[in-house]
């Protein structure tokens, strides 16, 4: 059966400042977090680092060209914070303003709607040296350079996002710093997390300040939990790293309170003095849609007695006690991620359950693949376009079940530095030959054209 999406669907792809943009030292760029992080050794695969990345500082103009040949309708971009204010306060660069300024234009001019992400990940390390996201301060910094960037591109720009999977920012980054800044301390991750959810009330009063008629979003990845049996203690296991994970985020930016039992969960690592009055009324703003990242699904048992250990080189970004995660057989990706499309749909059709009314997205979506460049110059990746067809399908069977999913965009444009991972995993439908350069659009972008141009799955 074919299946047609509805008229207005937005297709798009995807990408990240500091996965892409290299030119970290150019035209008054100040430092990030990435840059420390990926430059301290052992903390990437390989000890690469974004110094260079997809150079698209200097290539954007021939990736918009990728982007209006694949046919997309929106692109989600995002903008390195330290290019456009070196150190996240006080003077802006001119130069980096500039950078995004004919950005959004090319796009435009391509017929392209720039959706643009605030903060995805590259926090300026200035910032990071008076505490980063343990700061409340850093909240309120992130508020005023969302206020800039609004007054200069917003005459352009119409859907803003504030932050791009805080999950990771504040877990990966500290609590098993697998991430910059590469923090091992559950109650620093907490105490980000508010000051995120802080920050993304405050970016959109900022936003809406300076624009009135301008859209704002978030981006979760939320993640899809599934208990290992349906025993009362596996669902609670599941229930528990579903607020640490997932309500601990949606519930005061959708319904401006945490989840009451979430206090209990994390009570052995914080007592979450951070959370001020009036906080949770700021951080309760009206949005215009809520983007989701989605790649896998996790299945999660009850381990009574599994205490969270920060101490381990990489413990579980998961500060949650008494559970574990059982690996199921499956397929899997290059990433090691479960191929499971069906979670996505799960995952559509729950949210919009319990927060009717608000339009969806999905903001990511693609797999990582060990791509080659074929005899023929052709890079072969059938099992991409199978992951995108199945997940595309699923998103599909969501709308029909009533989730108000009005976007899909696959991650990747072009292969990137996958974080930690470094340039070894590649997730785009173009292959980016590092040493050259050159970009190699792979049977999946032609597969992805198709899928735009007819509006859905042949
Ligand atoms: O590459 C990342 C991206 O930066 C955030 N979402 C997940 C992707 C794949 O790991």
């Amino acid at each position: 059966m074919p299946a047609t999406f509805p008229k207005d669907f937005l297709w798009g792809s995807a990408t990240a400042s500091y996965q892409i943009e290299g030119a970290v030292d150019e035209d008054g760029r100040g430092p990030s977090i990435w840059d420390v992080f990926s430059h301290t050794p052992g903390k990437v695969a390989r000890g690469e680092t974004g110094d260079v990345a997809c150079d698209h500082y200097h290539r954007w103009r021939e990736d918009v060209a990728l982007l209006a040949d694949l046919g997309v309708g929106a692109y989600r971009l995002s903008i390195a914070w330290p290019r456009v204010q070196p150190t996240g306060a006080g003077a802006f660069n001119q130069a980096g303003l500039d950078f995004y300024d004919h950005l959004v234009d090319a796009l435009l001019a391509a017929g392209i709607a720039p959706v643009v992400t605030l903060y995805h990940w590259d926090l300026p390390q200035a910032l990071q040296e008076k505490g980063g996201w343990v700061e409340r301060d850093t909240a309120h910094r992130f508020a005023a350079y969302a206020e800039r960037m609004a007054t200069t591109l917003g005459d352009r720009v119409r859907l803003w996002t504030t932050f791009n999977e805080p999950w990771c920012v504040a877990y990966l980054g500290h609590a098993s710093g697998e991430h910059a800044p590469g923090a091992h301390n559950p109650a620093a991750a907490l105490t980000s997390v508010h000051h995120l959810n802080l920050a993304h009330g405050l970016g959109v009063q900022a936003i809406k300040a300076a624009r009135s008629g301008a859209q704002t979003s978030i981006v979760w990845n939320l993640q899809a939990l599934k208990p290992a049996t349906d025993d009362a203690e596996d669902l609670e296991a599941c229930a528990k790293l579903s607020r640490v994970g997932n309500e601990i985020f949606t519930d005061p930016v959708l319904g401006g309170s945490y989840p009451a039992a979430l206090f209990e969960d994390t009570a052995r690592f914080t007592t979450w003095d951070c959370i001020r009055e009036d906080d949770l009324a700021t951080i309760h703003q009206p949005i215009d849609a809520v983007g989701i990242n989605y790649y896998t699904t996790a299945t999660v048992a009850a381990a009574p007695g599994v205490l969270y250990d920060s101490q381990t080189a990489h413990p579980s970004p998961w500060i949650a006690d008494d559970v574990r995660f059982i690996d199921p057989p499956g397929p899997r990706t290059d990433m090691g991620w479960l191929i499971d499309p069906s979670g996505l749909t799960t995952l559509l059709t729950d949210f919009h359950q319990r927060w009717p009314g608000i339009p969806l997205m999905v903001t990511e979506n693609g797999a990582a693949c060990a791509d080659t460049i074929a005899a023929d110059g052709g890079v072969h990746d059938p099992a991409r376009i199978d992951y995108l067809d199945a997940h595309i399908g699923a998103v599909h069977a969501a709308i029909e079940d009533g989730a108000p999913v009005c976007g899909y965009f696959a991650w990747s444009l072009m292969d990137n530095f996958e974080w930690a991972h470094g340039y070894g995993k590649r997730f785009g439908l173009t292959y980016v030959d590092y040493p050259t350069q050159r970009r190699i659009p792979k049977d999946s972008f032609a597969w992805y054209q198709g899928v735009i141009a007819r509006n859905g799955l042949a």
